[in-house]
């Protein structure tokens, strides 16, 4: 049989489920070359000399990588020229990014996060890049846009996905009709489906967090985790397992893949604050998540309902079996 390689499955998307626009789709499939040409780079590692730290920070206040900085040129220049964007905003810089005069406008918006979990680069750990799509306002044809035009809720998101680079390079993308799957053919240069509409297990006994900020969680949060590691001895009767990558896309493809839950929950360190970005990490995530039938809150609500009132907002990350951010936000709430 036929393999059916991202380029097929969008064209099919386009014609059958007609979901899908064909300037839509050539911006998966720039994103996706994009991707390819990243993964090059960071399995060249130290012989590529894309290793190690620069001396500048992002917009955060973070130390950029060299590879961040390479990943988000990359995509830029990708994106810039095919007239199927309005403008484009990053993790790593402070402001948004128009489309140059000398290029066709197009009517959409894309969002990423170039490299995530970065802290693992130099450690041979996996990492990825988060994309998330919005349709520009009708409102900003004939005007420059804005970034008051990206901030728009998850649920407006008409893509989202991740490519993670690890002992696999993949390509995990929904636009709207399911999640799949997608493997890097490295002698062929081509996308091929190796997962098609995918489905998290549910019942799943692990979860994600890093347990050495315990002492900042709220007394929910904490609850949760402890009536977990109480195991079979404690109220849940079972034993639970852990897994922290500290690399979300890593911990998230696993719970995709494997079920459980993951969590970054908003703590005391920045009062009502969290560590994820809402639009360049939890939105995207978000929206595989619920398509692929999990769930995902910032511990109170559905994160694709709240608000999006600054590029760089930050929010608290509970995500995965549906059960569990249940709970979860239930014990929140108490
Ligand atoms: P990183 O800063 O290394 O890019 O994006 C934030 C993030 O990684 C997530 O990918 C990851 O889940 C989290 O930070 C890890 O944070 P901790 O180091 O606090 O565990």
């Amino acid at each position: 049989m036929a393999r059916t390689t991202l380029t097929r499955f969008l064209i099919e998307q386009q014609r059958l489920a007609n979901a899908l626009p064909a300037e839509l789709r050539l911006l998966i499939e720039t994103v996706a070359r994009a991707c390819k040409t990243i993964s090059h780079s960071v399995s060249k590692g130290a012989l590529g000399e894309v290793l190690g730290s620069l001396d500048s920070e992002n917009v955060q206040g973070e130390v950029q990588k060299k590879l961040d900085v390479i990943a988000n040129e990359l995509l830029l220049d990708a994106n810039e020229w095919g007239g199927h964007l309005a403008a484009m905003a990053s993790e790593e810089m402070e402001t948004i990014h128009r489309i140059p005069n000398r290029y066709p406008k197009g009517e959409y918006l894309l969002l990423f996060d170039p490299i995530d979990g970065s802290s693992n680069i130099d450690v041979d750990l996996s990492v990825g890049t988060i994309f998330s799509v919005l349709k520009a306002p009708d409102e900003c044809a004939g005007r420059e846009v804005t970034e008051e035009d990206f901030l728009q809720n998850g649920r407006a998101q008409v893509a989202a996905g991740y490519a993670i680079y690890g002992p696999q390079t993949l390509l995990v993308l929904s636009v709207g009709t399911g999640v799949h799957e997608f493997t890097l053919d490295r002698e062929v240069g081509s996308w091929v489906m190796t997962d098609r509409d995918m489905k998290m297990p549910q019942g799943k006994c692990e979860f994600a967090i890093n347990m050495s900020n315990r002492r900042q969680w709220s007394p929910g949060v904490a609850r949760y985790i402890e009536e977990r590691v109480m195991g079979a001895e404690g109220p849940c009767g079972v034993d639970y397992n852990m897994r922290w990558t500290a690399s979300m896309v890593a911990d998230v493809h696993r719970i995709l893949k494997r079920g459980g839950i993951f969590m970054y929950p908003a703590d005391h360190r920045t009062p009502g604050k969290a560590r994820l970005r809402l639009m360049y990490e939890a939105n995207p995530m978000s929206y595989l998540i619920e398509q692929a039938g999990g769930a995902a809150t910032d511990g109170f609500i559905p994160i694709m309902d709240v608000d999006a009132t600054s590029l760089h907002q930050r929010v608290g990350v509970v995500l995965g079996d549906k059960a569990e951010v249940a709970m979860v936000t239930a014990y929140g709430k108490e």
